[in-house]
């Protein structure tokens, strides 16, 4: 097999004598990992360009102001903080929704959410909604001779028309191109509380089946309505179903009892399976989406980390979340594989505070400011819905730096294709741009021009929309920006109107709308908001 062949640019910048090194220990490694793959030549897909493994951590619900190397000081998040410090750091680094599903559906598919229906916050019992044989993330990369797994939050639905918890779960991630996947089927504050491995609830006892619902199953069984005064965490509003572990849930279900997790231990889980995923593909090109739960309500983290953040449960979730990261860059570096080996940090949505539990996320916020500069957050289409900690790390590959490039999650599809020079079809990937220059900090590398930013998306193309171009922000609202959920301690701004227009560069916290000033840019961009909606494709 052929040694990959590197372009000149890498060569080009001025490097520093360790930065040289570890390019050349990247370059050995990268011929070894070649030499050592196998099944790359079983498929045919021209000779790949170079051949990473490639490691997307997707924070939940992490404000662009929640890690220290974007601003936070009340508590500090070391792990990430070395990433950035050893890769590049975007500032203009966004997911495509302001809520979970539509972000992962994009992520994996490379496509706006919004142009497929049913892609809003899955419900416990959601069906599959990416289905088999669209082209994805994985499946390009599988294709391209990858091994491919997901561990963690998928939220994503299983089944065809819904979950057969007791039996064989699919259509799921391994109809779309994962080989493996260890899930948390939706999210926890949604039942039930069970892992599952391949098609499979794990440790499913036959005898004591699971029933999910979205309505009582029971008549006498707990809830969070019946029980309220026996919860440790009080809900504000919502989860009030079926209580597991001291927490009542959205949903309600019953049975399973042996297959059920502690809320603790979700993030030591996802670590030791992607620990004993990277072991068992060390010789080989390998995609790992590591999928965390942190810091999404319930925000229940394990008990070590407990008062360690000086903010309530919240900022302890994000500790994890920290810890998390180190844990996965130690198992890079036990085996050798750091220099061979883009890990892409980023988050599924914005941050909110109260998202239905009384866990001391408003309380004990402190000083402590979840959204960085910017307004609004989870649910919005705000900057703060979207914007968020953004960061790749390649050693050797990637300059230490930090660029001020729009980069988005649902780019990563089409530019992992291009890396390892696996054929896009016409047809997938509608929005996905190939911006992987920008993404590895090449210089005068040039990310998006523009992006579209949307909420949960229930509306189709009659929803809120964000359109981010260059410096400038138009707004679309259906109604005010706001959910219901208490997002900051600030006020939202409320723009009365249908289009406004802001300045990012001189107001980030879009609260001076210019539209009256700038007419002719609030028309132009009015009529591109309307072609990506209308246009169905944004990929040339
Ligand atoms: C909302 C939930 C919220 C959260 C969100 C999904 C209520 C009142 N609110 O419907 O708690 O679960 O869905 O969050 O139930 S996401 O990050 O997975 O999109
Ligand atoms: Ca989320």
């Amino acid at each position: 097999m052929a040694f990959p062949s590197v372009r000149s640019t890498r060569f080009s910048r001025p490097h520093n004598a360790a930065s040289r090194n570890r390019l050349v220990v990247a370059l050995v490694l990268l011929g070894a990992c070649e030499l050592a793959a196998p099944g790359a030549d079983e498929r045919a897909t021209p000779a790949p360009r170079e051949r990473p493994n490639i490691i997307v951590i997707m924070a939940d619900d992490l404000g662009y102001g929640d890690v220290s190397c974007y601003g936070s000081t009340v508590f500090k998040t070391p792990s990430i903080d070395r990433l950035a410090a050893e890769g590049h750091r975007f500032t203009s680094g966004y997911c495509s929704a302001s809520t979970c599903t539509p972000t992962r559906y994009s992520f994996l598919t490379g496509t706006y959410a919004f142009r497929t229906k049913g892609t809003g916050i899955a419900p416990p019992n959601g069906p599959a909604i990416i289905r088999p044989g669209t082209p994805t993330l994985p499946s390009l990369l599988r294709d391209a001779g990858y091994r491919a797994a997901v561990i963690g939050k998928w939220h994503l639905g299983l089944g065809d028309k819904e979950p057969d918890w007791n039996g064989t779960l699919a259509p799921g991630p391994l109809e779309i191109g994962f080989d493996e996947c260890f899930l948390l089927p939706t999210t926890n504050d949604r039942v039930p509380q069970v892992y599952v491995e391949g098609h499979r609830v794990l440790n499913l006892d036959p005898s004591d089946p699971l029933t999910v619902s979205d309505k009582p199953i029971a008549p006498n069984e707990p809830t969070g309505v019946s029980h309220r005064d026996t919860l440790r965490m009080n809900w504000s509003h919502g989860h009030n179903g079926t209580i597991h572990n001291g927490i009542s849930r959205i949903g309600f279900y019953t049975g399973g009892t042996a297959a059920r997790f502690r809320d603790e231990d979700l993030a030591d889980t996802w670590v030791k399976k992607s620990k004993a995923f990277i072991a068992a593909n060390k010789d080989r090109p390998f995609f790992l989406f590591f999928a965390s739960h942190d810091n999404h309500v319930p925000r229940m983290p394990h008990e070590r980390f407990h008062g360690k953040s000086g903010t309530g449960l919240r900022g302890d979730a994000v500790l994890e979340l920290d810890w998390c990261v180190g844990e996965i860059m130690a198992t890079l570096d036990t085996h050798g594989l750091a220099t061979n080996t883009l890990v892409i940090f980023c988050s599924d949505n914005g941050p909110v505070l109260d998202d239905g539990y009384e866990d001391g996320a408003v309380t004990e916020l402190g000083g402590h400011h979840p959204t960085g500069p910017f307004s609004g957050g989870k649910y919005t289409v705000l900057e703060g819905g979207t914007r968020t900690p953004f960061i790749t790390r390649w050693p050797g590959r990637i300059p230490v730096g930090e660029s001020d490039e729009i980069v988005c999650t649902i780019d990563v599809a089409a530019s992992c294709a291009a890396l390892v020079n696996a054929p896009l079809p016409a047809h997938a990937c509608l929005d996905s741009l190939d911006i992987h220059s920008a993404l590895l900090g090449e210089p005068d590398a040039q990310g998006r021009t523009d992006l579209l930013q949307q909420d949960n998306g229930t509306k189709g193309t009659q929803g809120n929309f964000g359109l981010r171009s260059g410096d400038w922000k138009l707004i679309r609202l259906v109604n005010a920006p706001g959910g219901q959920a208490v997002i900051s301690k600030q006020p939202l701004p409320k723009p009365a109107k249908r289009h406004s227009l802001y300045s990012l560069a001189d107001d980030p916290g879009e609260r001076n709308d210019v539209s009256q000033q700038h007419p002719k840019k609030t028309a132009e961009l009015i009529q591109r908001l309307d072609a990506i909606l209308t246009d169905g494709q944004t990929r040339p």
